[in-house]
């Protein structure tokens, strides 16, 4: 082949006449500046605001183009090929390597918790922990780097963020003692509490084999199959068919660890906790109704919320809390075996304890290296923290590293950048595929002469982990679980008598639903039996909605694992006011309308801290504010609040109208979509305000003086009553409005 006389497209600024010389670097040097086509394409917030310089930096580095090998190249657009119009050449080496490498970009999505997003951030200490554990990231005032990563659990990578489901929170800790990480869900209990069960859950979750639907649901007959036969499920059920199971954002949810732990301070004294995670922005959560719309407006709704957030400079912050309970014999406290996953200990019984606080603050710049290949581990432990005999427990700690080293590929996968850790190490691991590094020394070995006895073993006072002396209980081996662990449906109840009357109504319609998917009947009137097991008015309730006899209890009512709580306040959402940071609050406008106070609106929603999206018929910019959605690309789904700064009574354009009402008595010839987003932010409960020319579309789609309306002199009025009742997520007096 004759050499084409084509040169490397000069760098900006650079003048194109120079050829390139040979002094001129190959290794990266830092991003380039966008390329002409990229200005003004970068990504960018809702608010307008400039993307981080994370999100800035480009894929390559580096001037040219070069082969995995560093080998400049003048061309990867055409393969190599025995005349312009004939076959591809074999020795097409950059061919080759670039269509290998494409071939095997994808690794096994994760087994369970496929989809999830990430953020790093750090951890403080508060110091409070020092007298029961002597981990040092919990010193006061201790900062360590953390990365967490919140997940579904049933859904493939691709599958909506808002399904129903159990959410995953799990954080690494990059001690200087070695890296702990906490692998926490969004729910105290766990379905199961023998792991040997746990592929039998996760197979009646995910989609029938058969046909391989649904995706990301519980709605199915297998699911319902299992959990009413295997009624060690329903706590765990009761909790992700009530709010918890439809999380408003990653950033509103608590954390749990599940298991107790067992803690050891610098004398050597043990006590068993739980670990807590509790979002400075409260607990809360979708309806129903809006999860499901988004699931189609926008599924990756929890992950955007999350990356926003963090680029907007609203870093999301939980406060790490513990229940400690006296390591004694029985390893239980209140008559709840702590060795149960399936129970958790009523705060009234034992308080969370704050120890320390996470922030994070910066969003992964590469998803497949960081969110992607994080491996978590529960049996990355570290000085002071130890497991204990929870069964559940036990068989996690074989299942991690086992499924990784399919996943990530061999062995080596704790060197992946974002798996290393932060603390040096030293081990003795050698090769394996995917190895990085390249060990000095020939002895890697104990005990060795040959590398004058490196490594060494760390002394009782450097910091090691401890095997904390603990008593192993006397026994025969059998297949069995303890007697403690046999009450399914105490716990259950305490949590379905905690709830308000709305969260009740949501968990009956969330039965209702689920239940009402199912083909089997015999399996709908098995989890009746479950539910009258549970709570007499909520199976009466669900049995009505589905059409079928309710049934009464078959177990007796007072089984005791409850600790004697009647009800127990923190289990329900509904409760206090919160930090609105983040939220989102969308603006109606009419650019041809008075739009001169919008500048300072939007200005005052940033100030806030929270997110300003102006909503007007066409993009561009409105008053100087830009528009961030148009008439047909808002859901109402993605705010938290809508105001009202003019709407345009009549669609802007001839299209014909998808909304049944428009033009129909009553609807008072509002803008169809504009109709459509007060219509359901109506029905979801969220607080909706306007003034001036917006006035005359919310009196037509809205009950006058309803609960969450409201009407103002100007916008900055309107926003700060908005702002108080966001404070508690929700107008509750609005339900039941039928979502
Ligand atoms: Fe997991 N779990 N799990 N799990 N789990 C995994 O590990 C497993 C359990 C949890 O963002 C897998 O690397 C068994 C409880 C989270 O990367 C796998 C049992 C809790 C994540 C696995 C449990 C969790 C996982 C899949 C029963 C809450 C996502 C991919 C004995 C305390 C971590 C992977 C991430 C992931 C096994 C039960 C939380 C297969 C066998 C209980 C948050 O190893």
């Amino acid at each position: 082949m004759v050499p084409t006389k084509k040169t490397p497209t000069p760098a900006p600024g650079r003048p194109s006449s120079r050829p390139p010389s040979l002094e001129e670097p190959t290794e990266p040097r830092g991003p380039l500046p966008p390329k002409p086509d990229q200005e003004g394409a970068q990504p960018r917030t809702p608010t307008g605001a400039e993307p981080s310089p994370e999100r800035r930096t480009t894929a390559q580095q580096g001037e040219f183009l070069t082969t995995s090998q560093g080998a400049r190249l003048r061309d990867t657009d055409h393969s190599l090929k025995a005349g312009r119009r004939g076959p591809v050449l074999l020795q097409d080496h950059h061919l080759r390597e670039k269509i290998t490498h494409f071939d095997h970009e994808r690794i096994p999505e994760r087994v369970v918790h496929a989809r999830g997003a990430a953020a790093h951030g750090v951890f403080e200490g508060y110091g409070t922990a020092e007298s029961v554990c002597r981990a040092g990231f919990l010193a006061k005032g201790k900062r360590t780097e953390v990365f967490t990563r919140f997940s579904t659990v049933v859904g493939s990578r691709g599958s909506m963020d808002t399904a129903r489901d159990t959410r995953g929170f799990a954080t690494k800790f990059y001690t200087d003692e070695g890296t702990f990480d906490l692998v926490a869900n969004n729910i105290p209990v766990f379905f199961i509490q023998d792991g040997i069960k746990f592929p039998d859950v996760v197979h009646a979750a995910k989609p029938h084999p058969d046909r391989e639907i649904p995706q990301a649901q519980s709605a199915h007959d297998t699911f319902w199959d299992f959990v009413s036969l295997h009624t060690e499920a329903q706590h765990h059920t009761l909790w992700f068919m009530g709010d918890r199971g439809i999380p408003r954002s990653f950033r509103m949810m608590e954390g749990f660890g599940i298991h107790t732990f067992r803690l050891s301070n610098a004398e050597g004294e043990t006590s068993l906790v739980k670990f807590h995670w509790k979002p400075t922005l409260g607990v809360h959560s979708l309806t129903w109704e809006e999860a499901q719309l988004l699931g189609g407006a926008d599924p990756d709704f929890h992950r955007r919320d999350l990356s926003d957030a963090i680029e907007a400079g609203a870093h999301p912050s939980w406060e790490l809390g513990i229940q400690v309970f006296p390591d004694n014999e029985e390893q239980s406290f209140e008559g709840i075996d702590l060795l149960d996953p399936t129970k958790f200990v009523p705060e009234e019984l034992a308080p969370v304890q704050p120890i320390g606080r996470l922030t994070l603050n910066r969003n992964p710049s590469n998803y497949f290296a960081e969110t992607e290949q994080v491996a978590f581990n529960p049996g990355h432990l570290v000085p002071g923290i130890d497991v204990t005999d929870d069964p559940l427990l036990q068989v996690r700690l074989f299942s991690y590293v086992d499924t990784q080293l399919t996943r990530l590929g061999g062995p080596n996968f704790a060197q992946l950048p974002i798996n290393r850790a932060h603390a040096p190490v030293n081990d003795m691991l050698r090769d394996g595929y995917g190895q990085q590094a390249d060990p000095a020394g020939v002895a890697p070995y104990r005990p060795n002469s040959l590398d004058g006895g490196c490594p060494f073993l760390a002394g009782e006072r450097d910091g090691a982990l401890e095997d904390l002396p603990v008593r192993v209980p006397e026994g025969v081996k059998e297949r069995e679980l303890s007697a403690t662990f046999e009450d399914h449906f105490s716990q259950a109840r305490l949590f379905w008598r905690s709830m308000t009357p709305v969260e009740k109504d949501h968990i009956v319609d969330a039965y209702s639903f689920e239940l009402g998917k199912c083909y089997e009947n015999t399996i709908r009137e098995r989890q009746l039996q479950c539910l009258a097991n549970i709570d007499e008015e909520l199976c009466t309730r669900v049995a009505a909605a589905l059409g079928m006899p309710a049934p009464g209890p078959t177990v007796p009512a007072d089984d005791g694992s409850d600790g004697g709580v009647a009800t127990s306040a923190p289990l329900s959402q509904l409760r206090g006011s919160w930090p609105t940071d983040g939220r989102m609050i969308g603006i109606v406008v009419d650019p041809e309308g008075d739009n001169s106070g919008l500048l300072d609106l939007h200005e005052a929603v940033v100030a806030a801290s929270m997110t300003p999206v102006v909503i007007a018929p066409r993009g561009g910019e409105v008053a100087g504010v830009p528009v961030g959605r148009t008439f047909g690309t808002a859901a109402s789904v993605e705010f938290d609040a809508l105001l009202l700064a003019g709407t345009p009574l009549t669609a802007p354009d001839s299209r014909p109208s998808v909304d049944p009402k428009a033009g129909a008595p009553g609807s008072g010839d509002v803008e169809p979509r504009v109709g459509k987003l007060i219509d359901e932010c109506w029905r979801h409960a969220k607080a909706i305000g306007a003034w001036g020319e917006g006035r005359a579309a919310l009196e037509a789609r809205t009950a006058p003086g309803g609960a969450g309306i409201v009407v103002g002199e100007d916008g900055q009025t309107v926003l700060g009553e908005i702002q108080s009742l966001l404070e508690s997520h929700r107008v509750w007096e609005r339900f039941p409005a039928g979502t």
